[in-house]
């Protein structure tokens, strides 16, 4: 999958606040194809181990009580440079910085609730594929 995949997490904020539709929008008239995808309620488990990367970090409980604090779309996403490309259209990790058109800038509320997850690798993408997705629940 190295190279071609990404994977995204819609957040409960953009989630709850009916962004979902207008996200996957500016995401596929870049491009993106969606591969596989579900709406879910993250338990506390589930987002503390997937930003384990995080734990040493000030704001990690927040960010697990936020990424908790309702459901989200994780979705897997084909495109050719699929890492970098997600990275450029969902904008900087703060809104306020996010570059003009980005998900973020068009979408998020905060540098905490910020709509939208990118992976920043490919060994993360693959990694965290395979965290929300059966081989099995791909289309191809
Ligand atoms: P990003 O890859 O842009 O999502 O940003 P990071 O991997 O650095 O951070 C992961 C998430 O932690 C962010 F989406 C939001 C949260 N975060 C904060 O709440 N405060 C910070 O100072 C940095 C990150």
């Amino acid at each position: 999958m190295a190279g071609n995949y990404t994977l995204t997490i819609i957040k409960p904020d953009a989630f709850t606040g009916g962004k979902t539709g207008k996200i996957l929008a500016l995401l596929e008239a870049k491009g993106f194809v969606v591969r596989a995808a579900r709406a879910m309620q993250l338990t506390k488990e589930q987002a503390g181990a997937f930003y384990e990367v995080h734990s040493a970090r000030p704001f990690y409980g927040e960010l697990v009580e936020f990424m908790t604090s309702g459901p989200c779309m994780p979705m897997l996403l084909q495109k050719e440079n699929a890492v970098a490309a997600l990275r450029d259209a969902i904008g900087a990790t703060d809104p306020a910085e996010a570059a003009a058109g980005t998900v973020r800038q068009l979408y998020a509320e905060s540098k905490g609730r910020n709509a939208i997850h990118a992976s920043d690798s490919d060994e993360n993408a693959a990694r965290e594929a395979r965290f929300f997705f059966a081989e099995s629940d791909w289309v191809r």
